[in-house]
């Protein structure tokens, strides 16, 4: 009797729950390239490379293993170009007793899955997700009955349940979170690491090539892909990480710095997300470090906050909101997105960075994507729609069910504060504490009217203004109401001026 399993493009874990307990000898796996996951947005090209070549090289390790594999390439010109039309090519050559998938991760694909128990004769099996530490229902259990959906009560829960960090039933160290400790702005005095670069061997040529004939048109640059695309060479940059970057990953969490992309970030998201290396694993690494007095308490803490804390919350809240979440709009926000954002060409320097960087590597750490562009967007008011497609499709770690929440909720606060508890609205003087940017701009930090005005300082009290029926109300942003309020009527209305002649040269 063989089963048919279908592995999709992030299910690239040897664990994954639909192979679990299966016989390889009536086992069929599937893997299928196919266009419309390629174009839903219009992904970044080293992104497809990334994926379709890790898919590849994922399908090499599974048969090295005794499975058989069937795989589909994008450009077999019987490809049927849909995940539903591929499974149903593949039931008529293979003849399943049934189909055994893992549960999709995201809405859009949830819905295909789902339909196939009506489509298909063949009975369909969806298993749950067993690469993350909490499940729906207890993330359900959690948020039930809740004022507030706060990330920290969740983290410190996900602590309990996995003993990372844990003495007994206290905290490592006796604390919680170390946050307040990982806010230093960098300089270029200290040693700064850089990622390790995969060079790109045949299977991954093979790939470019297909990306250049079939997705020309998408964004992005290939010229400098030096992702791994294999678990063996991820896991090395994971040692890498911890080896040379973790030390010092609290203290410069924060921190940006010119044509410094990575800083002392792990580069492990993309890695993560499509199931080459497994987040708890990676922890208890990290924790080790730390145990075996290798790294600080802050470095460990904040490393693992972000996996087991701010990504299984990310994901909590992405399911728990419904398919509906991705349509929030609660400020009302209707502008389209710059036009610089899809080619990096603009003379504030901090966006230019940002974005520049994202276009050549598909990669900006989280500070760039939360308070450059992402704090840009919010403080123009750019249709969240817009902002989460580009956000989607710019980045090689990006699937719905963490890019979603992460923009929408975290970035554009279009949830009206179901993730995050006050907008992350800042204006120039917080880039410019955080960051080198300012100093080689053509626009003037400490200047908030004139031509020379650093744009963020009249769009952020422009933002605050226009947005006062909805914020006021917002106790963390008290202390800023205060401050509008004690300014002139003269000063007010220079600010709403400066910002409105800004947001005209947008077209
Ligand atoms: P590091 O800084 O080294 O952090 C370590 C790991 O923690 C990451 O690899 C990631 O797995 C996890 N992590 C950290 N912060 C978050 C977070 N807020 N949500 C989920 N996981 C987190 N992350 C994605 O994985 N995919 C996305 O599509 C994505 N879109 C984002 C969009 C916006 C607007 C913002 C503000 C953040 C987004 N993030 C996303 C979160 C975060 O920016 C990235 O996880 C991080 O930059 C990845 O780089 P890194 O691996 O070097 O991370
Ligand atoms: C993102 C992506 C892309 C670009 N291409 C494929 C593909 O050709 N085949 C595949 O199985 N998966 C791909 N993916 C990842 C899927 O979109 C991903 O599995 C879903 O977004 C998760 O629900
Ligand atoms: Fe960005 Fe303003 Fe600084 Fe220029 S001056 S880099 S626009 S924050």
């Amino acid at each position: 009797m063989t089963t048919l399993v279908l592995i999709l493009g992030d299910q690239l874990s040897l664990n994954i729950s639909s192979l679990e307990g299966r016989d390889k000898n009536r086992t069929v796996i599937l893997m299928v390239e196919v266009h419309e996951e390629s174009v839903y947005v219009k992904h970044h090209k080293a992104k497809l490379v990334y994926i379709l070549s890790a898919m590849r090289h994922h399908a090499e390790l599974l048969r090295s293993e005794g499975w058989l594999v069937d795989y589909v390439t994008l450009d077999d010109p019987e490809n049927a170009g849909s995940f539903t039309g591929e499974l149903a090519r593949a039931i008529e050559r293979h003849a399943p007793k049934q189909i055994c998938v893992t549960e999709a991760g995201e809405w859009r694909v949830k819905a295909m899955l789902d339909s196939w128990h009506d489509r298909f004769v063949v009975p369909v099996t969806i298993n749950p997700d067993n690469r993350f530490l909490a499940t729906h229902a207890e993330f359900e259990a959690w948020a039930e009955g809740r004022k507030q959906l706060r990330m920290e009560y969740f983290y410190r829960s996900m602590r309990c349940k996995s003993g990372l960090l844990m003495d007994g039933n206290d905290p490592a160290g006796g604390q919680w979170n170390y946050d307040a400790e990982n806010r230093k702005p960098a300089n270029r005095d200290t040693a700064i690491p850089r990622p390790l670069h995969f060079t790109p061997d045949p299977i991954t040529r093979d790939v470019m090539q297909l990306v250049t004939a079939h997705f020309s048109d998408h964004i992005g640059s290939m010229d400098s892909f030096g992702f791994a695309v294999t678990r063996a060479d991820a896991l090395k940059q994971q040692t890498h990480f911890l080896d040379h970057v973790l030390a010092r990953f609290g203290d410069y969490q924060d921190a940006m710095l010119t044509d410094e992309p990575f800083l002392w970030h792990s580069i492990l998201s993309p890695y993560i997300n499509s199931g080459l290396l497994d987040p708890v694993e990676l922890c208890k690494e990290v924790e080790q470090r730390y145990r075996d007095g290798n790294i600080p308490l802050n470095a460990a803490e904040g490393f693992v906050r972000q996996i087991i804390g701010w990504r299984e919350y990310v994901r909590g809240i992405y399911w728990l909101a419904g398919p509906d979440y991705v349509r929030r709009n609660e400020l009302g926000a209707t502008r389209p997105l710059p036009s610089f954002y899809w080619t990096g060409q603009t003379d504030m320097h901090c966006m230019s960075q940002a974005i520049g960087q994202t276009l050549e590597y598909a990669y900006a750490h989280h500070i760039q994507r939360l308070m450059i562009t992402g704090n840009f967007a919010l403080l123009i008011g750019v249709e969240p729609q817009e902002v989460h497609q580009w956000y989607l499709a710019v980045y090689a770690d990006a699937y719905e069910w963490v890019e979603l929440p992460n923009t929408l909720g975290m970035s554009q606060f279009s949830d009206g504060g179901m993730l995050a508890s006050k907008p992350y609205a800042a204006s120039g003087a917080y880039i410019s504490r955080m960051s080198d940017y300012c100093r080689s701009c053509r626009y003037d930090v400490k200047s908030k009217t004139g031509p020379d005005a650093c744009p963020f300082n009249s769009l952020y009290w422009d933002f605050i203004a226009r947005n006062e029926a909805k914020l006021r109300g917002n106790p963390r942003m008290a202390l800023t109401y205060k401050n509008w309020e004690r300014m002139s009527a003269t000063d007010k209305s220079a600010l709403q001026r400066q910002a409105t002649k800004f947001l005209e040269t947008l077209g």
